[in-house]
């Protein structure tokens, strides 16, 4: 399917503005496509992987994001000293911001991303909804402008039916969104959401939708080249999150028949020709329980969950992503592509599920990845490194791949299994309750899986340790006994023991 076209003449060296496990995740495909790589780091990186990775790297400021990763001027200057043609923003960070954007063509340089005007229109639900409306794209009934007047904005709520969301425009990740299940409830309601707007986004723009209830989450990935081509890489199922943070995604949805599927895609490229898009795109729709489904907004970046569309088309989407900002056509048509398989990602994130997931922080003292068939694990660690508290806590990302979603959530629990982490607590465990709970195993699920099902209490009896554990404090006990009044000798069971043989 993938061509290995020669490299490309405009970009021989790309600058990664990110950390992490993207910013290693971007040097591999450049790597293998003969371009050097610039890496940057923040003050708190200096030993991390992807500083190692890099053909060069530039420290770009203090540890705290707004002074490193997310001034725009300091990247470019970090191109101009290295010589780099290109930026590859990642996910998060400057990856969907119209000002940096502009700031990078306006340098002469390339972003690895679609135009400042896409970055745009799609960065604002309500524009965004207006684009796709020209191209007859379903959407939840509501109201297609930023509703002001609260006696206006209730009648058009009754209208539409309650519940009804109230939305920012500027909104993402759930922030500033209210559910209103009745009308005495409105007004107070839609102030709250304008003050949350305004002081998240700097935008009080609100709108109203339909609330559906239960629904999926399912994206489709879309490329689109500089000459008019789009095509889409089918679904990602994205339901199973907490608060807005996504857990679990998959590929294919195992509710998807394929007329949907491609009546959903067809409507992905239309959202992104709407906006005469290029680069890899992801259009966000809601699946209610009759399988009806609803565009929701598009995010103009590289997604974190993209391996397992990799995974099932056999595509590298950041190659292609390098390949359409050098300008080239895309290689493939719709019809090239077709899905093979299945494959699960779990983002292992170091917070405490047992403890409201709390981010923890600390050193890995051990860290073991799992290996073997059908498993990829996209990692920025090793072990002894410390997990820095100024960035996101996702330590990694599991991805297993297999035949059918039977044997890719096998190799998902063994996988789990093989993880090693100690030192700090991971949501490993919380993974192993999703991929062995009847809901995730059937399918049957929507985006209150977590909320529905998930109790601290079920991570121990998901653990099934207990057995090995009060061996270990038996054994523990006998010896302490035993050599009471003998004096300590090396290579005594320490009180480590425990950090080192509990497993998920
Ligand atoms: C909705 C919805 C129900 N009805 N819109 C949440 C974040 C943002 N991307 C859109 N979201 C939702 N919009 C209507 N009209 C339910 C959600 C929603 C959700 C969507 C996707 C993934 C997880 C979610 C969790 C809670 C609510």
């Amino acid at each position: 399917m993938q061509t290995d076209s020669k490299s490309s003449t405009l970009i021989s060296k790309i600058l990664i503005a990110n950390r992490g496990e993207i910013a290693l995740r971007i040097m591999r495909s450049a790597k293998e496509m003969g371009i050097k790589t610039v890496a940057v780091f923040s003050e708190a990186d200096r030993s991390a992987l992807h500083v190692r990775y890099a053909d060069e790297a530039v420290c770009i400021g203090p540890a705290p994001s707004n002074q490193s990763y997310l001034v725009g001027e300091k990247i470019i200057a970090a191109c101009k000293t290295t010589g780099a043609q290109a930026i590859h923003p990642g996910y998060g960070f400057l990856s969907e911001n119209a000002s940096f954007a502009q700031l990078v063509a306006d340098a002469g340089l390339i972003l690895v991303g679609p135009s400042p005007h896409a970055m745009e229109v799609m960065g604002n639900k309500l524009s965004a909804k207006a684009a796709a409306l020209r191209y007859n794209i379903p959407m939840v009934p509501g109201t297609e402008e930023a509703v002001e007047d609260i006696e206006e904005a209730k009648h058009r709520a009754v209208e539409v039916g309650f519940p009804i969301l109230i939305k920012a425009a500027a909104g993402g990740g759930g922030k500033g969104m209210r559910i209103v299940e009745k009308a005495e409830d409105f007004e107070e309601q839609m102030q709250l959401a304008v003050s949350e707007a305004t002081s998240a986004f700097g935008d009080g723009s609100v709108f109203i939708e339909r609330y559906v209830s239960s629904p999926r989450h399912i994206e489709i990935q879309v490329l689109g080249d500089n000459y008019g081509n789009v095509i889409h890489l089918f679904e990602r199922e994205c339901s199973v999150q907490r608060r807005h943070q996504k857990v679990v995604e998959e590929a294919p949805s195992s509710v998807l028949t394929p007329e949907i599927r491609e009546a959903m895609g067809k409507c992905a490229v239309d959202v992104a020709r709407s906006v005469s898009y290029s680069g890899a795109g992801t259009v966000e729709f809601i699946l209610d329980e009759n399988l009806d489904f609803f565009f929701l907004e598009m995010n103009t970046r590289l997604q974190v969950e993209h391996p397992v569309t990799e995974l099932i088309t056999g595509v590298d989407l950041v190659k292609e992503q390098i390949r359409i900002a050098s300008g080239e056509k895309l290689s493939f048509t719709q019809d090239d592509l077709k899905i093979s398989g299945h494959a699960i990602e779990l983002r292992v994130y170091a917070e405490d599920p047992a403890n409201n997931f709390l981010p923890d922080i600390g050193t890995l003292l051990t860290y073991k990845t799992p290996k073997g068939n059908g498993v990829r694990v996209d990692d920025g660690f090793e072990q002894g490194m410390e997990i820095p508290i100024y960035y996101d806590p996702m330590i990694a990302k599991l991805i297993t791949y297999g035949k059918d979603r039977a044997e890719a959530l096998k190799r998902m629990v063994r996988a789990i299994a093989e993880y090693e982490i100690t030192g700090i607590e991971t949501t490993l465990a919380f993974g192993k309750f999703v991929m062995q709970h009847e809901a995730f195993t059937s399918g049957n699920f929507d985006t209150h899986f977590v909320g529905k099902y998930f109790k601290p209490e079920n991570l121990s009896s998901a653990n099934g340790d207990e057995a090995l554990i009060a061996a270990i404090i038996a054994t523990k006990l006998f010896q302490e006994e035993k050599y009471a009044d003998a004096p300590p000798f090396i290579g005594a069971p320490s009180s480590s023991w425990r950090k080192n043989r509990l497993k998920y």
